[in-house]
């Protein structure tokens, strides 16, 4: 089961990069496979009708169907949630599905939750549009602000509900001081931990009830898999969970987990090699006249650096800016890359850079974009790990074109 076992004590000594590559990955005892297998089945054979009523009756261990769990998923969850000092993980079909059963399974009808105002846009639309349906009330507020957090807290407060750093304006929350409101509030705390990935953050082991991920982004890092996953605190919760799963039907399928697996074990590879363009990037872009305002936890400019260096083991790779020229200056710059790639998602290996307004935040209105600080003009960039240079070289291309000519899609405008 994806759980504390005798692997475990084993990891305990090890450092990260040893786990990812090696918790949950013992060759195959059937064959001595190194990869481990893919249980491709919907379905596990019981050797009696006893077992099977067994099995069911949660009487007896081993597999029923590949909805409520499969040997190859559980390889997956049991790496992360060692990864994320958790008790256990439920891997999902999406990251989407992972923020769906967490709300699903923890809130009731009544239940009021306090989320950060600038979150992924279907987070937060799923609380504000869908949840408020079945009775849930939600505040979107600045979670960078602890006291803007504790003055949002009514007694049916049930759920802290933050994304640090934040999609996409790079804001942080503190994790230490939520789970403080948290714990008073008799709250959960639950973080999604996309952006950082366990490599640089670890909520759980800040006092969060609940890490979870888009594993679509930095776990699985090549930008060929959708998928999600849930790391629990303590076994209570992920019973609570796994049951919802279970009902919801997001399960992950072992061939999805598979590949997650995978990309997993260069997991601090990448994330350092990423970071380390990160770093650089943001420095030079800061430096250009171009660019009005640079958003990265890494710079000394970031309201939250101190911040950034006591929770987080880096600043990751995520980097957003906004363009002396607004909004005009910022489709230009989309229309004149030709290295980086004009996609959403974030988190593989290769440089993905979109625009938020009108792309991954859409579906807010523009008071709720303004509210969030994601401005016409802000452009998102997700480093990737190709050479530094070739980065500069491109965006700085594209920069210089920028103040020789107006945008070509302005130019059709007019
Ligand atoms: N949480 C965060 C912070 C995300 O960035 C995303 C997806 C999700 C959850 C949902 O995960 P999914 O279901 O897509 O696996 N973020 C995206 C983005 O910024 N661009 O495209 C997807």
């Amino acid at each position: 089961m994806a759980h504390r076992d005798d692997d475990r004590s084993r990891s305990e000594t090890w450092a990260f990069e040893t786990r990812a590559i090696h918790v949950g990955q013992d060759p195959d005892p059937q064959y001595g496979a190194v990869a481990p297998p893919i249980y491709q089945t919907s379905t596990f054979a019981f050797e009696s009708p006893a077992q099977g009523a067994r099995r069911f009756a949660g009487e007896e261990g081993g597999y029923i169907y590949s909805r409520l769990g499969n040997p190859t998923t559980e390889r997956l969850e049991q790496c992360v949630a060692d990864l994320e000092g958790g008790y256990g993980a439920l891997a999902t079909s999406s990251g989407m599905a992972a923020v769906s059963i967490v709300m699903l399974g923890l809130l009731e009808s009544g239940d009021h939750v306090v989320a950060t105002d600038c979150m992924y846009g279907p987070s937060r639309l799923l609380l504000e549009r869908e949840l408020v349906r079945f009775g849930v009330e939600a505040s979107f507020v600045d979670t960078s602000d602890a006291g803007v957090v504790e003055a949002a807290i009514r007694p049916n407060t049930r759920m802290i509900y933050v994304e640090t750093p934040s999609n996409p304006t790079l804001k942080l929350t503190d994790l230490d001081a939520m789970a403080r409101l948290a714990g008073r509030a008799g709250a959960r705390l639950v973080c999604d931990n996309t952006f950082a990935s366990p490599m640089l953050q670890r909520p759980i082991e800040r006092g969060a009830d609940i890490a979870l991920h888009s594993t679509t982004k930095y776990i699985n890092g090549h930008s060929d898999v959708v998928g999600g996953i849930i790391v629990t605190a303590t076994a209570e919760l992920r019973t609570r969970l796994d049951r919802m799963r279970a009902y919801h039907g997001g399960s992950m399928d072992p061939h999805q987990s598979w590949l997650v697996l995978r990309g997993l074990k260069t997991l601090p590879l990448r994330v350092e090699r990423a970071q380390e363009n990160a770093r650089r990037l943001a420095v030079w872009l800061e430096s250009r006249p171009e660019v009005a305002t640079v958003h990265y936890p890494g710079l000394d400019s970031h309201p939250q650096h101190e911040l950034a260096q006591r929770q987080m083991d880096g600043p990751g790779s995520m980097i957003s800016i906004e363009l002396a020229g607004g909004h005009e200056a910022g489709v230009a710059l989309l229309e004149r890359v030709g290295l980086m790639t004009l996609a959403v998602s974030l988190g593989g290996v290769e440089t993905l850079i979109e625009h938020p307004a009108s792309m991954t935040h859409a579906g807010m209105s523009p008071e709720e974009l303004a509210e969030a600080g994601i401005s016409p003009g802000l452009v998102r960039i997700s480093v990737g790990c190709e050479a530094y240079e070739d980065l500069e070289r491109d965006l700085e291309q594209a920069l210089a074109e920028q103040t020789r000519s107006p945008s070509p899609s302005a130019a059709i405008r007019r």
